[in-house]
């Protein structure tokens, strides 16, 4: 008999409500649910083939535990057992610092990931913690940390009401969104147009996105930088910056103004290869229109001057009086979140509070840069790791210098995976501890509902049952965290974990004047908890002390669990609204515009504007594909082929020049070592670009991923060698770096 079921759909940030039917405990279909409160029936390729990937043959069921060198099944209790000899050999030697934590992507789309890692983190007391933050966002995060004094306060386009949208390398019709959680982003563009609003695509390659844009300028990568600061230059010199509302709670303004008089549109053209006349036009335009927003995604964040960029992206929104306004840029309210606070003074953002070991990398919110794991583990001395808990993470593919991290796990004294594949990076594991399928998962959206476009909340309880004696992610990462602290026998609850969780955050809300449930016990808060689950019981907890939350009776009508599992289909909370001074946790208690770290990088940037002979050379860009993650979704055939290849695009006339003809065999050659890839000429790239895929490379021995090792293509992050990052935030460069072509064999 076939039934259906509810599942927020977590293989994208554009977070779609799927109506999943389902047959004898598979999935058999998977359409957009259209009562979704945020997603309104949008699906896409990948969402639609949640079965296959639900149901591929390759995922592991049982963990697997290394007996004389080989990956052997084995029971959840005897792999436990094994996680807590392997760290507790080398923490009972080396102590916790020895132990490494790799925290990867899809953590952002667990529920398990959104609860445990910081307490795995502090089980462990270690600071060597790398995630693919430093590949990805981690600028962002540092430009708001020091704008607004907290690092996750990022704001999003409001795209549902702005005028005049300008994305900064992002291609949301292929990603669907990033730091912008927008169901049908392709729809939302449409909409903009239809209502006479323009879009403005920056970019080097002419992107499916580009192409639907009014404008697009295709800028030298990693230069984008210099073009912002230009506009920024212009509005100040044409009189067009105008905060208006905003100008109370802004500072810096004529430390921003007096930095980008150096940056002329004259100045940087050469540069940035974009004529002087339009970045001026890019300026003008975003000053005269009603309602702007200017966003960045990972063309702006995993390049050269990322921080920088980012920063300047916000810069614009704020001169042009656009920051946290309806049709702007505006700060999301999520329903976990703690609840608004009366304004106070914060404490501010900072960095370097320890360094790594070997490169000396400043400590990045707690992180240090994922480029550097590799040296972390395989440069011997004092300090080094010598163990690796990896959740949701594949680094021999997604960051830097894969062959040198590949080596460098292998050498490692004991390393876990919780991961569903036995992949590049998890065949090297002592324990792999398979989490179930996400049909068979909850599913919460923490970390995309503080992004999204427009205030909704939303639930999905596990799809189908766990099988009999299978845990959860949740209970394989609090068990994990129990095996830790040497808490892991057969007996081990992972019901503490969660209890600890609750109890520590009822004891700083019940001390806190502010929050509702101010001067109550809280074993007597607790006990009020619904859920069925400890999981559920700490998503209750967060709703009920969240914005929108009934407070433990504080709020008649507040949110609970138990509301929100009443309303299948979310509840809608309305559009974003404007947030300013709240949102800030500066000492100034002011949007801080120009803070000392920022202004320190300019000169970094004036230098790579004056000189750069690196300019004159190929420089390498990534791109995403519709059908495709990152590296783990090549292994469903369905999803595969066509144009979702590991081709090295290139320019018609680089491509005459190298002598290489479409389908050709390059070699490529960067830092870190060479691949080589098929040619796919195609005009939409700018000249002296070179665009590769990531997440593939797949031709490792001991994995497990039939689909994949058929047609592996080749590991573009080969080509780095881990020592090209934004040096604020430790993000690896992956777009823009040089790199040299020539035809193969
Ligand atoms: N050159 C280049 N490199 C890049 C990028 C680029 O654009 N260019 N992009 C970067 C970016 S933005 C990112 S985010 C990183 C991503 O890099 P990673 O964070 O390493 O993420 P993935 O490569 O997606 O690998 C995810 C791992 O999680 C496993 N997994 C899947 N679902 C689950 C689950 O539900 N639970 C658990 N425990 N595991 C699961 C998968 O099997 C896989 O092993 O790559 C970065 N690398
Ligand atoms: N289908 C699909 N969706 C995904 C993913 C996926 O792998 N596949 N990955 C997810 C993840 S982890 C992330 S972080 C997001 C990323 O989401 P997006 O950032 O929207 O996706 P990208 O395709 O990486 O887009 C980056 C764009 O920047 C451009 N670019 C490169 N260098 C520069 C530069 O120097 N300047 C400018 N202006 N542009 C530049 C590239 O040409 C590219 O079009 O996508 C998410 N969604
Ligand atoms: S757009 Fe993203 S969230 Fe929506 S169905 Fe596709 S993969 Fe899933
Ligand atoms: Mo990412």
């Amino acid at each position: 008999m076939t039934r259906t079921a509810l599942r927020i759909c977590p293989l994208c940030e554009a977070t779609c409500g799927l109506v999943l039917t389902i047959d004898q405990e598979r999935v058999t279909h998977a359409r957009g649910d259209r009562d979704d409160v945020f997603s309104a029936g949008f699906v896409c390729p990948k969402g639609a083939s949640f079965g296959a990937l639900d149901a591929d043959p390759d995922r592991l069921t049982r963990p697997l535990v290394r007996r004389d060198g080989r990956l052997v099944e084995a029971s959840w209790a005897e792999a436990f057992e094994a996680v807590a000899a392997g760290i507790g050999a080398v923490t009972a030697e080396h102590g916790g610092e020895a132990v490494g934590v790799v925290l990867g992507n899809p953590n952002v789309h667990t529920m398990a990931g959104g609860l445990y890692p910081a307490q795995l983190v502090a089980a462990l007391r270690t600071r060597s913690v790398f995630t693919a933050s430093t590949l990805d966002q981690m600028p962002k995060h540092v430009s708001c940390g020091y704008l607004f004094g907290d690092p996750n306060a990022i704001p999003v386009p409001d795209l549902d009401r702005t005028d005049h949208l300008v994305l900064i390398g992002a291609n949301p019709l292929v990603s669907n969104g990033s730091l912008a959680t927008a169901a049908d982003f392709p729809g939302k563009l449409k909409a903009l147009r239809r209502r006479g609003g323009r879009l403005t695509v920056v970019d080097p390659n002419r992107t499916r996105t580009a192409a639907a844009a009014d404008r697009h300028v295709a800028p030298r990568p990693g230069t984008d930088a210099a073009l912002l600061f230009a506009m920024v230059q212009v509005l100040f010199a044409e009189g067009l910056a105008d905060p208006g509302e905003l100008a109370p709670h802004l500072s810096g303004v004529a430390e921003v103004r007096a930095m980008a008089a150096d940056f002329t549109p004259e100045s940087v053209a050469a540069y940035c290869d974009v004529p002087a006349e339009d970045i001026r036009t890019l300026a003008r335009e975003l000053a005269a229109a009603e309602r702007a927003a200017v966003y960045g995604r990972l063309g702006s964040t995993a390049v050269e001057f990322g921080t920088l960029a980012s920063w300047l992206v916000d810069v614009l929104n704020a001169l042009t009086g656009n920051l946290d306004r309806p049709g702007g840029a505006m700060f999301p309210l999520s329903a976990t979140a703690r609840a608004p606070r009366p304004p106070r003074p914060g404490r501010g953002f900072t960095t370097g509070r320890w360094h790594s070991r070997v490169s000396g990398h400043p400590e990045v919110k707690g992180e240090l840069p994922a480029a550097a794991l590799a040296e972390e583990i395989d440069t011997p001395g004092e300090g080094r790791l010598r163990a690796l808990v990896v959740v949701a993470s594949n680094p021999v593919l997604s960051a830097p210098d894969g062959l040198r991290t590949d080596r460098a796990l292998a050498g490692l004294d004991f390393m876990v995976s919780v991961d569903p594949y036995l992949n590049e990076t998890s065949r090297h594991a002592h324990v792999v501890l398979p989490p179930p399928p996400p049909a068979r998962s909850a599913h919460y959206d923490f970390a995309f509902s503080t992004l999204a476009v427009r205030n909704t909340v939303r639930y999905s309880p596990p799809a189908v049952p766990l099988a009999a004696g299978t845990p959860d992610e949740p209970e394989i990462l609090a068990r994990l965290i129990l095996a830790v602290l040497g808490q892991g026998g057969p007996d081990a609850d992972p019901a503490l974990v969660d209890g600890q969780a609750v109890m520590r955050r009822l004891g700083s809300e019940t001390a806190d004047a502010d929050s509702p449930v101010h001067g109550r016990d809280p074993a007597d808060v607790a006990a009020l908890l619904g859920g069925r689950t400890g999981y559920e019981r700490r998503l209750d907890l967060m709703l009920r002390l969240g914005p929108y939350g009934d407070g433990f009776g504080a709020e008649l009508d507040g949110l609970t669990l138990a509301t929100l599992l009443d309303h299948p289909h979310g509840i809608d909370l309305g559009p974003l609204g404007s947030r300013l001074p709240a949102v800030l946790r500066t000492a100034s208690g002011t949007v801080e515009l120009a803070a000392a770290p920022i202004a320190g990088d300019v000169p970094r940037l004036l230098a790579a504007v004056a000189g750069g002979d690196e300019r004159r050379s190929l420089v390498l860009i990534g791109r995403r594909h519709l059908r495709s993650n990152n590296s783990w979704m090549h292994n469903v055939p369905v999803l595969t082929g066509g144009s979702n290849r590991c081709t090295a695009q290139l320019h018609p006339e680089d491509a005459a020049r190298l002598g290489l003809a479409d389908g050709a065999l390059a070699r490529i050659k960067g830092d870190g070592g060479e691949i080589t890839a098929p040619v796919e000429i195609t005009d939409t790239l700018r000249r002296g670009v070179v665009c590769l895929p990531h997440g593939w490379g797949h031709d490792r021995t001991g994995t497990r991923l039939t689909a994949a090792s058929r047609e592996p293509g080749a590991n573009v992050n080969q080509l780095l060698d881990g020592s090209r990052l934004d040096p604020l935030s430790g993000t690896a460069v992956l777009n823009g770096f040089p790199i040299q072509v020539e035809p193969a064999g």
